[in-house]
Protein backbone atom coordinates (compact mmCIF):
# COMPACT_ATOMS: atom_id res chain seq x y z
CA UNK A 1 0.00 0.00 0.00
CA UNK A 2 0.92 3.72 -0.37
CA UNK A 3 2.94 5.33 2.47
CA UNK A 4 1.40 8.37 4.00
CA UNK A 5 2.46 11.03 5.19
CA UNK A 6 0.59 13.53 7.44
CA UNK A 7 2.25 16.56 8.38
CA UNK A 8 1.19 19.39 10.95
CA UNK A 9 -0.47 17.76 13.80
CA UNK A 10 -0.83 19.41 17.19
CA UNK A 11 -0.82 16.30 18.98
CA UNK A 12 -0.56 12.27 18.30
CA UNK A 13 -1.48 10.37 20.86
CA UNK A 14 -0.61 6.62 21.03
CA UNK A 15 -3.17 4.57 22.72
CA UNK A 16 -7.27 4.36 22.90
CA UNK A 17 -8.10 3.38 26.03
CA UNK A 18 -9.40 5.73 28.83
CA UNK A 19 -6.35 7.45 28.55
CA UNK A 20 -6.18 7.91 25.01
CA UNK A 21 -9.90 8.71 24.54
CA UNK A 22 -10.46 11.27 27.12
CA UNK A 23 -7.20 12.97 25.84
CA UNK A 24 -8.33 13.50 21.64
CA UNK A 25 -11.83 14.84 23.52
CA UNK A 26 -9.81 17.48 25.51
CA UNK A 27 -7.26 18.38 22.36
CA UNK A 28 -10.63 19.09 20.22
CA UNK A 29 -11.53 21.58 23.11
CA UNK A 30 -8.11 23.25 22.47
CA UNK A 31 -9.36 22.97 19.27
CA UNK A 32 -5.87 21.26 18.15
CA UNK A 33 -5.74 19.04 15.40
CA UNK A 34 -4.88 15.57 16.81
CA UNK A 35 -5.11 11.95 15.86
CA UNK A 36 -4.97 8.77 17.98
CA UNK A 37 -3.23 5.69 17.33
CA UNK A 38 -4.27 2.36 18.40
CA UNK A 39 -3.13 -1.03 17.12
CA UNK A 40 -6.21 -2.93 18.09
CA UNK A 41 -9.18 -2.67 16.42
CA UNK A 42 -11.42 -1.09 18.63
CA UNK A 43 -11.08 1.11 21.67
CA UNK A 44 -10.53 0.12 25.18
CA UNK A 45 -7.31 -0.68 25.99
CA UNK A 46 -7.03 -2.78 29.05
CA UNK A 47 -10.49 -3.66 28.29
CA UNK A 48 -10.16 -4.60 24.32
CA UNK A 49 -7.05 -7.33 25.11
CA UNK A 50 -8.25 -8.62 28.89
CA UNK A 51 -11.13 -11.09 27.75
CA UNK A 52 -10.09 -14.08 29.43
CA UNK A 53 -12.65 -16.15 31.88
CA UNK A 54 -13.75 -13.65 34.76
CA UNK A 55 -12.03 -10.50 33.38
CA UNK A 56 -13.61 -8.23 35.91
CA UNK A 57 -12.65 -4.68 37.55
CA UNK A 58 -11.79 -4.57 41.07
CA UNK A 59 -12.69 -0.66 41.21
CA UNK A 60 -16.72 -0.89 41.65
CA UNK A 61 -18.32 0.52 38.27
CA UNK A 62 -20.04 3.38 39.79
CA UNK A 63 -16.31 5.25 40.05
CA UNK A 64 -14.65 3.13 37.38
CA UNK A 65 -15.16 5.89 34.92
CA UNK A 66 -14.94 9.37 33.81
CA UNK A 67 -16.18 12.30 35.86
CA UNK A 68 -15.73 15.22 33.22
CA UNK A 69 -19.55 14.80 31.93
CA UNK A 70 -22.29 14.91 34.30
CA UNK A 71 -24.40 13.90 31.82
CA UNK A 72 -22.40 10.38 31.06
CA UNK A 73 -22.38 9.85 34.88
CA UNK A 74 -26.36 10.20 34.45
CA UNK A 75 -26.67 8.47 31.61
CA UNK A 76 -25.00 5.39 31.56
CA UNK A 77 -26.52 2.67 33.35
CA UNK A 78 -23.91 0.28 35.33
CA UNK A 79 -25.77 -3.21 36.05
CA UNK A 80 -23.34 -4.86 38.54
CA UNK A 81 -21.12 -3.85 41.50
CA UNK A 82 -18.32 -4.53 39.72
CA UNK A 83 -18.19 -4.55 36.02
CA UNK A 84 -17.37 -6.87 33.43
CA UNK A 85 -15.06 -6.57 30.77
CA UNK A 86 -17.85 -6.26 27.95
CA UNK A 87 -19.67 -3.69 30.22
CA UNK A 88 -16.30 -2.03 30.31
CA UNK A 89 -15.75 -2.01 26.51
CA UNK A 90 -19.80 -1.09 25.57
CA UNK A 91 -19.55 1.87 28.52
CA UNK A 92 -16.08 2.95 26.07
CA UNK A 93 -17.92 2.58 22.98
CA UNK A 94 -20.70 4.57 24.02
CA UNK A 95 -18.32 7.34 25.24
CA UNK A 96 -15.88 7.33 21.71
CA UNK A 97 -19.66 7.57 20.06
CA UNK A 98 -21.10 9.58 22.40
CA UNK A 99 -18.34 12.35 22.12
CA UNK A 100 -17.65 11.71 18.26
CA UNK A 101 -14.45 10.47 18.80
CA UNK A 102 -13.89 7.22 16.48
CA UNK A 103 -13.41 9.81 13.10
CA UNK A 104 -10.11 10.76 14.70
CA UNK A 105 -8.79 7.18 15.50
CA UNK A 106 -6.40 5.41 13.68
CA UNK A 107 -7.14 1.59 14.64
CA UNK A 108 -4.70 -1.59 13.51
CA UNK A 109 -2.23 0.85 13.76
CA UNK A 110 0.65 0.37 15.56
CA UNK A 111 3.16 2.85 16.32
CA UNK A 112 7.10 1.85 15.56
CA UNK A 113 8.86 4.59 16.08
CA UNK A 114 8.96 8.16 17.22
CA UNK A 115 11.50 10.56 16.81
CA UNK A 116 12.18 14.38 18.29
CA UNK A 117 13.31 16.66 15.00
CA UNK A 118 15.11 19.78 16.75
CA UNK A 119 15.17 21.89 13.93
CA UNK A 120 11.79 21.63 13.20
CA UNK A 121 10.95 21.11 17.45
CA UNK A 122 8.59 18.38 16.44
CA UNK A 123 7.82 14.35 16.36
CA UNK A 124 8.08 11.79 13.49
CA UNK A 125 5.86 9.36 14.39
CA UNK A 126 6.06 6.29 12.00
CA UNK A 127 3.28 3.47 12.24
CA UNK A 128 3.50 -0.44 10.90
CA UNK A 129 1.43 1.02 7.96
CA UNK A 130 4.73 2.33 6.89
CA UNK A 131 3.10 5.89 7.41
CA UNK A 132 4.69 8.55 9.08
CA UNK A 133 3.00 11.57 10.88
CA UNK A 134 4.66 14.62 12.06
CA UNK A 135 3.34 16.55 15.45
CA UNK A 136 4.31 19.09 17.80
CA UNK A 137 3.04 17.19 20.77
CA UNK A 138 3.58 13.40 21.05
CA UNK A 139 1.12 12.07 23.81
CA UNK A 140 1.06 8.21 25.39
CA UNK A 141 -1.81 6.65 26.08
CA UNK A 142 -0.42 3.34 25.94
CA UNK A 143 -1.67 2.05 29.89
CA UNK A 144 0.69 0.51 32.43
CA UNK A 145 -0.07 -3.02 32.10
CA UNK A 146 -0.36 -3.74 28.51
CA UNK A 147 2.79 -5.36 27.86
CA UNK A 148 1.80 -9.39 28.42
CA UNK A 149 4.35 -10.93 30.31
CA UNK A 150 4.99 -14.39 29.24
CA UNK A 151 7.86 -16.42 30.80
CA UNK A 152 10.36 -17.78 29.26
CA UNK A 153 9.72 -21.55 29.93
CA UNK A 154 11.74 -24.07 28.03
CA UNK A 155 9.63 -26.52 25.68
CA UNK A 156 6.55 -23.99 25.33
CA UNK A 157 7.06 -24.22 21.51
CA UNK A 158 6.78 -28.01 21.61
CA UNK A 159 3.60 -27.87 23.88
CA UNK A 160 1.20 -30.55 21.67
CA UNK A 161 -2.12 -28.18 23.63
CA UNK A 162 -3.06 -24.73 23.09
CA UNK A 163 -1.34 -21.82 25.23
CA UNK A 164 -2.85 -17.94 25.70
CA UNK A 165 -1.98 -15.06 27.78
CA UNK A 166 -4.66 -14.08 29.79
CA UNK A 167 -3.55 -10.25 28.39
CA UNK A 168 -4.04 -11.46 24.79
CA UNK A 169 -7.03 -13.50 24.94
CA UNK A 170 -8.79 -14.50 21.86
CA UNK A 171 -11.77 -12.95 20.77
CA UNK A 172 -13.84 -15.99 20.21
CA UNK A 173 -13.23 -17.40 23.15
CA UNK A 174 -11.71 -20.17 24.68
CA UNK A 175 -13.69 -23.32 24.67
CA UNK A 176 -11.76 -25.56 27.96
CA UNK A 177 -14.97 -27.97 28.16
CA UNK A 178 -14.14 -31.19 29.28
CA UNK A 179 -10.31 -30.53 28.85
CA UNK A 180 -7.42 -30.54 31.51
CA UNK A 181 -6.34 -26.90 31.74
CA UNK A 182 -3.41 -25.56 33.22
CA UNK A 183 -3.13 -21.81 34.64
CA UNK A 184 0.02 -20.13 35.77
CA UNK A 185 -0.03 -17.13 38.16
CA UNK A 186 -2.23 -16.14 41.09
CA UNK A 187 -2.36 -12.53 40.98
CA UNK A 188 -5.68 -10.35 40.35
CA UNK A 189 -6.05 -11.96 37.35
CA UNK A 190 -5.38 -15.78 37.80
CA UNK A 191 -7.61 -15.33 40.78
CA UNK A 192 -10.54 -14.10 39.04
CA UNK A 193 -9.96 -16.69 36.30
CA UNK A 194 -9.40 -19.62 38.33
CA UNK A 195 -12.84 -20.37 39.59
CA UNK A 196 -14.53 -19.52 36.24
CA UNK A 197 -12.17 -22.01 34.48
CA UNK A 198 -12.72 -25.18 37.13
CA UNK A 199 -16.22 -24.47 36.18
CA UNK A 200 -15.88 -25.94 32.63
CA UNK A 201 -12.57 -27.67 32.49
CA UNK A 202 -12.56 -31.71 33.40
CA UNK A 203 -9.04 -30.97 35.44
CA UNK A 204 -7.56 -27.38 36.59
CA UNK A 205 -3.85 -27.41 37.62
CA UNK A 206 -3.25 -24.04 39.07
CA UNK A 207 0.35 -23.26 39.35
CA UNK A 208 1.30 -20.93 42.30
CA UNK A 209 4.80 -19.25 42.72
CA UNK A 210 3.26 -16.74 45.34
CA UNK A 211 0.70 -17.03 47.56
CA UNK A 212 -1.44 -14.47 47.89
CA UNK A 213 -4.15 -12.84 49.84
CA UNK A 214 -7.51 -12.32 48.46
CA UNK A 215 -10.93 -10.23 48.94
CA UNK A 216 -14.19 -11.45 48.39
CA UNK A 217 -15.39 -8.79 46.36
CA UNK A 218 -19.04 -9.90 47.34
CA UNK A 219 -20.02 -8.91 43.37
CA UNK A 220 -23.93 -8.56 42.05
CA UNK A 221 -26.24 -6.60 40.46
CA UNK A 222 -26.61 -3.22 41.37
CA UNK A 223 -30.17 -1.89 41.78
CA UNK A 224 -32.49 0.52 40.38
CA UNK A 225 -32.18 2.56 44.11
CA UNK A 226 -28.40 2.49 44.45
CA UNK A 227 -27.30 3.18 41.41
CA UNK A 228 -30.00 6.16 41.54
CA UNK A 229 -28.66 6.65 45.39
CA UNK A 230 -24.68 7.10 43.53
CA UNK A 231 -26.11 9.31 40.36
CA UNK A 232 -27.54 11.81 43.45
CA UNK A 233 -24.69 12.04 45.44
CA UNK A 234 -21.54 11.92 42.71
CA UNK A 235 -20.70 15.44 43.60
CA UNK A 236 -20.08 13.94 46.85
CA UNK A 237 -18.28 11.02 45.70
CA UNK A 238 -16.54 13.25 43.35
CA UNK A 239 -15.04 15.03 46.32
CA UNK A 240 -14.05 12.25 48.36
CA UNK A 241 -11.70 10.65 45.59
CA UNK A 242 -9.91 13.65 44.93
CA UNK A 243 -9.07 13.94 48.62
CA UNK A 244 -7.64 10.43 48.73
CA UNK A 245 -5.20 8.43 48.85
CA UNK A 246 -6.11 5.88 45.92
CA UNK A 247 -8.44 7.79 44.06
CA UNK A 248 -11.15 5.48 45.53
CA UNK A 249 -14.14 6.92 47.50
CA UNK A 250 -13.30 5.45 50.57
CA UNK A 251 -12.18 7.53 53.75
CA UNK A 252 -9.48 5.55 55.17
CA UNK A 253 -10.14 5.43 59.35
CA UNK A 254 -7.83 7.38 61.35
CA UNK A 255 -7.36 4.94 63.52
CA UNK A 256 -4.37 2.55 64.21
CA UNK A 257 -4.67 -0.99 63.94
CA UNK A 258 -2.37 -1.26 67.09
CA UNK A 259 -4.36 1.17 69.14
CA UNK A 260 -7.52 -1.16 68.87
CA UNK A 261 -8.24 -4.20 71.00
CA UNK A 262 -7.70 -7.21 69.27
CA UNK A 263 -11.56 -8.08 69.83
CA UNK A 264 -12.68 -4.68 68.34
CA UNK A 265 -9.73 -5.27 65.61
CA UNK A 266 -11.33 -8.47 64.50
CA UNK A 267 -14.98 -6.99 64.38
CA UNK A 268 -13.74 -4.40 62.38
CA UNK A 269 -11.76 -6.70 60.09
CA UNK A 270 -14.79 -8.86 60.05
CA UNK A 271 -17.38 -6.02 59.03
CA UNK A 272 -14.58 -4.86 56.16
CA UNK A 273 -14.22 -9.04 54.84
CA UNK A 274 -18.21 -8.66 55.15
CA UNK A 275 -18.71 -6.07 53.07
CA UNK A 276 -15.51 -6.96 50.46
CA UNK A 277 -13.79 -5.12 47.90
CA UNK A 278 -10.23 -3.13 48.20
CA UNK A 279 -11.90 -0.83 50.98
CA UNK A 280 -10.52 -3.71 53.70
CA UNK A 281 -7.45 -1.61 52.97
CA UNK A 282 -8.73 1.30 54.73
CA UNK A 283 -9.62 -0.02 57.71
CA UNK A 284 -7.39 1.07 59.82
CA UNK A 285 -4.96 4.19 58.83
CA UNK A 286 -1.10 2.03 59.35
CA UNK A 287 -1.72 -0.79 57.07
CA UNK A 288 0.66 -0.40 54.74
CA UNK A 289 2.67 1.79 57.05
CA UNK A 290 3.71 0.00 60.20
CA UNK A 291 4.68 -3.89 59.83
CA UNK A 292 2.52 -4.49 63.45
CA UNK A 293 -0.44 -3.01 62.22
CA UNK A 294 -0.31 -4.77 58.61
CA UNK A 295 0.43 -8.10 60.32
CA UNK A 296 -3.16 -8.02 62.31
CA UNK A 297 -4.45 -7.52 59.04
CA UNK A 298 -2.55 -10.48 56.99
CA UNK A 299 -3.13 -12.74 60.36
CA UNK A 300 -6.55 -12.21 59.82
CA UNK A 301 -6.87 -13.05 56.27
CA UNK A 302 -4.23 -16.24 56.61
CA UNK A 303 -7.40 -17.65 59.40
CA UNK A 304 -9.68 -17.00 56.48
CA UNK A 305 -7.90 -18.73 54.03
CA UNK A 306 -8.00 -22.03 56.86
CA UNK A 307 -11.12 -22.07 57.63
CA UNK A 308 -12.51 -21.59 53.65
CA UNK A 309 -9.91 -24.57 52.39
CA UNK A 310 -10.98 -27.88 53.56
CA UNK A 311 -7.67 -29.69 53.19
CA UNK A 312 -4.75 -28.49 55.57
CA UNK A 313 -1.83 -29.23 53.47
CA UNK A 314 -3.52 -27.22 50.58
CA UNK A 315 -4.34 -24.48 52.83
CA UNK A 316 -0.95 -24.10 54.23
CA UNK A 317 0.24 -23.79 50.49
CA UNK A 318 -2.20 -21.24 50.15
CA UNK A 319 -1.10 -18.53 52.99
CA UNK A 320 0.72 -15.84 51.97
CA UNK A 321 4.20 -15.74 54.13
CA UNK A 322 6.65 -13.86 51.75
CA UNK A 323 4.71 -10.92 52.08
CA UNK A 324 2.55 -8.28 53.78
CA UNK A 325 -1.34 -7.63 52.83
CA UNK A 326 -2.02 -5.07 49.88
CA UNK A 327 2.12 -5.11 50.19
CA UNK A 328 1.62 -6.64 46.44
CA UNK A 329 -1.34 -5.47 44.43
CA UNK A 330 -4.10 -6.74 46.71
CA UNK A 331 -6.59 -9.18 44.69
CA UNK A 332 -10.37 -9.47 45.06
CA UNK A 333 -12.11 -12.54 44.14
CA UNK A 334 -15.46 -14.32 43.89
CA UNK A 335 -15.38 -18.20 45.89
CA UNK A 336 -11.34 -17.89 45.07
CA UNK A 337 -10.28 -20.35 47.84
CA UNK A 338 -13.11 -22.35 48.00
CA UNK A 339 -12.23 -23.38 44.46
CA UNK A 340 -9.69 -25.48 45.86
CA UNK A 341 -12.47 -27.44 48.06
CA UNK A 342 -13.37 -28.80 44.43
CA UNK A 343 -12.20 -32.50 43.56
CA UNK A 344 -11.25 -31.12 39.95
CA UNK A 345 -8.95 -28.68 41.24
CA UNK A 346 -5.36 -29.36 42.43
CA UNK A 347 -2.20 -26.87 43.42
CA UNK A 348 1.31 -27.06 42.69
CA UNK A 349 3.33 -24.66 44.64
CA UNK A 350 6.74 -24.32 42.07
CA UNK A 351 8.36 -22.92 44.80
CA UNK A 352 8.46 -26.91 45.97
CA UNK A 353 8.12 -27.97 42.61
CA UNK A 354 9.29 -26.00 40.02
CA UNK A 355 8.28 -26.31 36.55
CA UNK A 356 11.21 -27.81 34.54
CA UNK A 357 10.18 -27.26 30.95
CA UNK A 358 7.38 -27.88 28.75
CA UNK A 359 6.22 -30.74 26.66
CA UNK A 360 4.06 -31.58 24.01
CA UNK A 361 2.11 -33.40 26.58
CA UNK A 362 1.86 -30.87 29.39
CA UNK A 363 4.10 -29.72 32.41
CA UNK A 364 7.09 -31.38 33.47
CA UNK A 365 7.69 -30.22 36.98
CA UNK A 366 10.17 -31.68 39.26
CA UNK A 367 7.89 -34.28 40.43
CA UNK A 368 6.92 -35.36 37.02
CA UNK A 369 4.44 -34.80 33.99
CA UNK A 370 1.18 -32.73 34.71
CA UNK A 371 -0.93 -33.52 31.34
CA UNK A 372 -2.78 -30.65 29.94
CA UNK A 373 -4.82 -29.64 27.09
CA UNK A 374 -4.43 -25.98 27.50
CA UNK A 375 -2.16 -23.69 29.43
CA UNK A 376 -2.79 -20.17 30.77
CA UNK A 377 -0.65 -17.81 31.74
CA UNK A 378 -2.03 -15.36 34.10
CA UNK A 379 1.65 -14.07 34.24
CA UNK A 380 1.13 -10.34 34.37
CA UNK A 381 3.03 -7.57 32.60
CA UNK A 382 6.13 -5.90 32.09
CA UNK A 383 3.99 -2.97 33.92
CA UNK A 384 4.53 0.55 33.42
CA UNK A 385 8.10 0.67 31.42
CA UNK A 386 6.94 -2.25 28.87
CA UNK A 387 4.26 -0.50 27.01
CA UNK A 388 6.66 2.91 26.70
CA UNK A 389 9.31 1.08 25.35
CA UNK A 390 7.37 -1.54 22.92
CA UNK A 391 8.63 0.93 20.09
CA UNK A 392 11.44 2.76 20.01
CA UNK A 393 11.22 6.54 21.01
CA UNK A 394 14.56 9.08 20.03
CA UNK A 395 15.04 11.99 22.26
CA UNK A 396 17.34 14.68 22.04
CA UNK A 397 20.85 13.85 20.10
CA UNK A 398 19.63 10.99 18.91
CA UNK A 399 19.44 9.06 22.56
CA UNK A 400 16.82 6.20 23.53
CA UNK A 401 14.39 6.17 25.96
CA UNK A 402 15.70 2.60 26.39
CA UNK A 403 19.21 3.81 27.17
CA UNK A 404 17.62 6.96 28.94
CA UNK A 405 16.04 4.43 31.07
CA UNK A 406 18.66 1.22 31.28
CA UNK A 407 19.15 1.28 35.18
CA UNK A 408 15.38 2.04 35.57
CA UNK A 409 12.79 4.80 34.57
CA UNK A 410 13.19 8.13 35.44
CA UNK A 411 10.81 11.31 34.65
CA UNK A 412 9.24 14.46 35.96
CA UNK A 413 5.53 13.80 37.92
CA UNK A 414 5.26 10.75 35.71
CA UNK A 415 4.35 13.10 33.23
CA UNK A 416 7.78 14.07 31.03
CA UNK A 417 11.31 12.77 30.79
CA UNK A 418 14.22 15.16 30.45
CA UNK A 419 15.81 14.80 26.83
CA UNK A 420 12.66 14.13 25.27
CA UNK A 421 10.66 17.51 24.64
CA UNK A 422 7.20 18.13 24.01
CA UNK A 423 6.91 14.37 25.20
CA UNK A 424 3.76 13.54 27.62
CA UNK A 425 3.29 10.59 29.25
CA UNK A 426 -0.31 9.86 30.63
CA UNK A 427 -0.04 7.70 33.71
CA UNK A 428 3.97 7.17 33.39
CA UNK A 429 6.62 6.08 35.66
CA UNK A 430 6.45 8.22 38.65
CA UNK A 431 2.94 9.15 38.71
CA UNK A 432 0.59 7.43 41.30
CA UNK A 433 -0.94 5.27 38.58
CA UNK A 434 -1.12 1.74 39.40
CA UNK A 435 -1.33 2.83 43.04
CA UNK A 436 -5.18 4.27 42.30
CA UNK A 437 -8.61 3.94 40.50
CA UNK A 438 -7.21 3.96 37.56
CA UNK A 439 -9.81 6.45 35.60
CA UNK A 440 -9.43 9.09 38.29
CA UNK A 441 -5.67 9.57 37.78
CA UNK A 442 -6.24 9.12 34.14
CA UNK A 443 -8.14 12.37 34.33
CA UNK A 444 -5.99 14.52 36.64
CA UNK A 445 -3.24 13.62 33.89
CA UNK A 446 -5.21 14.76 30.98
CA UNK A 447 -6.55 17.87 32.34
CA UNK A 448 -2.86 19.13 33.58
CA UNK A 449 -1.22 18.08 29.96
CA UNK A 450 -4.53 20.37 28.38
CA UNK A 451 -4.08 22.90 31.14
CA UNK A 452 -0.36 22.80 30.36
CA UNK A 453 -0.62 23.01 26.39
CA UNK A 454 -3.29 25.60 26.34
CA UNK A 455 -0.68 27.76 28.47
CA UNK A 456 2.50 27.14 26.21
CA UNK A 457 0.26 28.15 23.14
CA UNK A 458 -1.16 31.05 25.00
CA UNK A 459 2.64 32.45 25.94
CA UNK A 460 4.09 31.46 22.46
CA UNK A 461 6.07 28.13 23.74
CA UNK A 462 6.60 25.87 21.46
CA UNK A 463 9.15 23.13 23.39
CA UNK A 464 8.82 22.08 26.86
CA UNK A 465 11.21 20.02 28.25
CA UNK A 466 11.50 18.69 31.98
CA UNK A 467 14.76 20.23 33.67
CA UNK A 468 16.96 17.42 34.86
CA UNK A 469 17.68 18.52 38.06
CA UNK A 470 14.30 18.85 38.69
CA UNK A 471 13.52 15.09 37.34
CA UNK A 472 16.79 13.56 39.57
CA UNK A 473 14.69 15.45 42.82
CA UNK A 474 11.49 13.83 41.57
CA UNK A 475 12.51 10.55 41.25
CA UNK A 476 14.23 10.79 45.21
CA UNK A 477 11.14 12.18 46.27
CA UNK A 478 9.29 8.92 44.62
CA UNK A 479 11.76 6.54 46.38
CA UNK A 480 11.07 8.61 49.87
CA UNK A 481 7.30 7.86 49.34
CA UNK A 482 7.70 4.61 48.63
CA UNK A 483 9.95 4.00 51.52
CA UNK A 484 7.38 5.23 53.98
CA UNK A 485 5.25 2.31 53.05
CA UNK A 486 5.52 -1.72 53.53
CA UNK A 487 5.62 -1.25 49.62
CA UNK A 488 8.82 -2.13 48.72
CA UNK A 489 9.28 -4.68 51.31
CA UNK A 490 7.24 -6.95 49.17
CA UNK A 491 10.04 -8.45 46.92
CA UNK A 492 8.49 -10.50 44.43
CA UNK A 493 6.28 -6.92 43.35
CA UNK A 494 6.15 -5.89 39.84
CA UNK A 495 5.72 -2.53 41.63
CA UNK A 496 9.53 -3.54 41.21
CA UNK A 497 9.70 -4.85 38.21
CA UNK A 498 10.27 -8.01 40.08
CA UNK A 499 8.75 -10.36 38.02
CA UNK A 500 10.45 -9.61 34.78
CA UNK A 501 13.69 -11.29 34.81
CA UNK A 502 16.58 -8.66 33.71
CA UNK A 503 14.32 -5.54 35.09
CA UNK A 504 15.80 -3.33 37.04
CA UNK A 505 14.55 -3.03 40.84
CA UNK A 506 13.15 0.41 41.34
CA UNK A 507 9.70 1.56 42.76
CA UNK A 508 7.71 2.40 39.76
CA UNK A 509 4.33 4.21 40.89
CA UNK A 510 4.57 7.10 43.38
CA UNK A 511 3.39 6.03 46.82
CA UNK A 512 2.80 9.44 48.13
CA UNK A 513 -1.04 9.41 47.81
CA UNK A 514 -3.13 11.18 45.05
CA UNK A 515 -4.34 14.62 46.43
CA UNK A 516 -1.01 14.91 47.35
CA UNK A 517 0.06 14.12 44.00
CA UNK A 518 -2.10 16.16 43.04
CA UNK A 519 -1.34 18.89 44.93
CA UNK A 520 1.79 19.29 43.61
CA UNK A 521 1.26 19.43 40.01
CA UNK A 522 -1.45 21.96 40.47
CA UNK A 523 1.19 23.75 42.64
CA UNK A 524 4.03 23.45 39.40
CA UNK A 525 1.71 24.23 36.86
CA UNK A 526 0.76 27.52 39.05
CA UNK A 527 4.55 28.39 39.29
CA UNK A 528 4.54 28.71 35.71
CA UNK A 529 5.59 24.91 35.50
CA UNK A 530 8.52 25.07 37.80
CA UNK A 531 10.74 22.38 36.68
CA UNK A 532 10.21 22.38 33.08
CA UNK A 533 11.93 24.74 30.75
CA UNK A 534 9.92 26.45 28.14
CA UNK A 535 11.35 28.35 25.23
CA UNK A 536 9.21 30.72 22.76
CA UNK A 537 8.52 29.92 19.43
CA UNK A 538 11.67 31.10 17.24
CA UNK A 539 10.85 34.10 14.39
P1 LIG B 1 0.47 -10.13 38.44
O1 LIG B 1 -0.17 -9.47 39.57
O2 LIG B 1 1.83 -9.71 38.02
O3 LIG B 1 0.46 -11.68 38.73
C1 LIG B 1 1.18 -12.57 37.94
C2 LIG B 1 1.23 -13.92 38.59
O4 LIG B 1 1.99 -14.80 37.78
C3 LIG B 1 1.91 -13.88 39.95
O5 LIG B 1 1.29 -14.84 40.76
C4 LIG B 1 3.33 -14.31 39.59
O6 LIG B 1 4.04 -14.84 40.67
C5 LIG B 1 3.06 -15.33 38.54
N1 LIG B 1 4.20 -15.56 37.68
C6 LIG B 1 4.82 -14.66 36.87
N2 LIG B 1 5.83 -15.24 36.21
C7 LIG B 1 5.85 -16.52 36.62
C8 LIG B 1 6.68 -17.62 36.32
N3 LIG B 1 7.71 -17.50 35.47
N4 LIG B 1 6.43 -18.81 36.93
C9 LIG B 1 5.41 -18.91 37.80
N5 LIG B 1 4.60 -17.91 38.13
C10 LIG B 1 4.82 -16.72 37.55
O7 LIG B 1 -0.43 -10.00 37.11
P2 LIG B 1 -2.02 -10.01 36.98
O8 LIG B 1 -2.34 -10.07 35.53
O9 LIG B 1 -2.62 -11.00 37.87
O10 LIG B 1 -2.44 -8.62 37.54
C11 LIG B 1 -1.89 -7.43 36.99
C12 LIG B 1 -2.70 -6.26 37.42
O11 LIG B 1 -3.86 -6.17 36.61
C13 LIG B 1 -3.26 -6.28 38.78
O12 LIG B 1 -2.36 -5.95 39.75
C14 LIG B 1 -4.38 -5.28 38.69
O13 LIG B 1 -3.87 -3.97 38.73
C15 LIG B 1 -4.92 -5.56 37.35
P3 LIG B 1 4.96 -13.88 41.59
O14 LIG B 1 4.00 -13.14 42.47
O15 LIG B 1 5.69 -12.94 40.64
O16 LIG B 1 5.87 -14.79 42.30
Amino acid sequence: SEKKTTTDLDAVVVGAGFAGLYMLHRLRGLGMGALVLERASGVGGTWYWNRYPGARCDSESYYYCYAFSKELEQEWEWTERYPRQPEIKRYLDHVTDRFDLRRDIRFDTAVTAARYDEDSRSWAVTTDAGDTLTCRYLITAVGCLSAANVPDIPGLETFAGRWNHTGRWPHEGVDVTGKRVGIVGTGSTGIQAIPVLAEDAAHLTVFQRTANYSIPARNGPLSAEESAAYKASYDDIRAVQAASTNGHPFVVSDRSALDATPEERDRIYAEAWDRGGLRFRASFRDLLADPDANETASEFLRDRIRDVVDDPETAEKLVPRDHGFATKRPPIDTHYFETYNRDDVSLVDVKATPIEEIVPAGVRTSEGVIELDHLVFATGFDAMTGPLLSFEITGTGGTTLREAWAAGPRGYLGLQVSGFPNLFTITGPGSPSVLTNMPTTIEQHVDWITGCLAHLREHGVDRIEADPEAERAWGEHVQEAAEATLLPRAASSWYLGANVPGKPRVFMPYAGGFARYTRTCTDVAEDGYRGFVLEPARA
